[in-house]
């Protein structure tokens, strides 16, 4: 809601949030002052120095693409999963560098019913793996695949923790023992955890791109607190992927880090040392020092789609902070001719905001990825995919 104060002979816009008096970084100024105008002039200047700045202050460089000797070993395929509604591939992607080789496990449900390729979505699992079991002995709210199935998407997952677990180990393990180089020291905006969860998603789609029933052209990224602020990372990073979802992502994922509400650059550089480069921690206390804010995150998700959801108790991870990155990165989907958010008042809570390129809802409970959520998810998806 904008409210117009005049002062003096001026007339002013201001945002009528009791705490978005906030100066964020512009994502329409270029580092040398242009002014960025149009979608061609986002694209080819700033969109790229948006990129730069998040790699070498906050999740740091990722030193490898894709790996050349990557492989997809289809270990099963179950034409008959769930009750003959589905069929399940298992797929382990192996890749190998000069400190030793990897595997991630992939599962993936495709509805039958369907017509090939299908769109859908590849859950970035933070949490163990009977969260994602592909047995379905054990059926958890976060990756509801009967639910996904029967509104016609894919279900694909895999565990964060086959690329890199999800420990401060001086960075020895994981995908940073076999890709960083031992003999020189690591430079301060080398890659952190959530970055090599990132690259993970992305061999996973290098996966997708070859499977015919998947629509690799329509597959969101989507992730649950730490797994949300992977797959924003993500959608940045690598452009396949036509959403984004961050659910409950918070501090460094979705949250306007200038608010300084909830979970601080502090506190998250103390608890978990290994998420972000090195140099983020220069930014302990020091948010406004930052040359990037969480809008521009979310920003670098334009034209493609982008789905932000907080929940109503989870202060630590700043609903309204989460909800104002939304709204200032709706200028940058303007450029392009499209609604980014179609209002910038906070919607009730069960009161989504699917209209535009940016989805948006507010969930009554606490920190979790739920039903209602996925229902959300899929809702838009069906308003922007079909
Ligand atoms: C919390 C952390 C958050 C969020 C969360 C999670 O402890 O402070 O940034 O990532 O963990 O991933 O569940």
């Amino acid at each position: 809601m904008k409210l117009f104060v005049i002062l003096g002979v001026f007339l002013m816009a201001v945002d009528a949030y009791p705490s978005d008096n906030l100066l964020l970084p512009d994502p329409l100024k270029s580092a040398e002052g242009m002014v960025i105008s149009s979608s061609e002039q986002w694209q080819a200047v700033r969109r790229a120095e948006i990129l730069e700045l998040f790699r070498t202050h906050v999740y740091g460089r990722t030193p490898v693409g894709r790996p050349t000797d990557l492989r997809f070993e289809t270990k099963e395929i179950t034409p008959t999963a769930l009750s003959g509604s589905a069929t399940l591939k298992l797929v382990n992607i192996r890749y190998s560098g000069a400190g030793g080789e990897g595997m991630i496990e992939l599962s993936v449900f495709i509805p039958n019913a369907v017509p090939k390729p299908v769109p859908g979505f590849l859950l970035i699992c933070n949490r163990s793996r009977e969260n994602i079991d592909h047995t379905r002995e054990n059926k958890s709210p976060f990756w509801p695949v009967e639910w996904i199935i029967e509104r016609g998407y894919v279900a694909a997952a895999f565990l964060n923790a086959d690329v890199d677990p999800d420990k401060d180990d001086g960075f020895q393990d994981g995908v940073h023992g076999i890709f960083d180089s031992k003999n020189v020291p690591r430079s301060p905006d080398a890659w952190g955890t959530i970055a090599a969860w990132a690259w993970g998603a992305s061999r996973v789609m290098d996966y997708l791109e070859t499977d015919e029933d998947v629509d690799a052209t329509r597959m969101a990224a989507i992730g649950h607190s730490r797994g949300g602020k992977t797959a924003l990372w993500c959608g940045a990073e690598d452009q396949r992927f036509s959403m984004a979802i961050s659910n409950n992502s918070g501090c460094t994922g979705a949250a306007i880090a200038r608010r300084k509400q909830g979970e601080s650059i502090e506190a998250i550089n103390r608890r978990f040392p290994h998420w972000f480069c090195a140099n983020y921690k220069e930014y302990n206390d020091k948010e406004d020092e930052l040359p990037v804010d969480q809008h521009e995150l979310v920003a670098l998700m334009a034209p493609r789609l982008v789905y932000v959801a907080s929940a109503t108790e989870d202060n630590w991870a700043d609903p309204m902070g989460e909800f104002l990155a939304c709204v200032h990165a709706t200028p940058v989907y303007s450029l392009f001719g499209l609604t980014g958010l179609n209002t910038d008042e906070m919607p009730k809570p069960e009161h989504p905001l699917h209209d535009g390129h940016i989805g948006y809802h507010l969930r009554t409970g606490g920190h979790g990825l739920t039903e209602y959520d996925w229902n959300c998810y899929m809702d838009f998806a069906d308003k922007h995919w079909k």
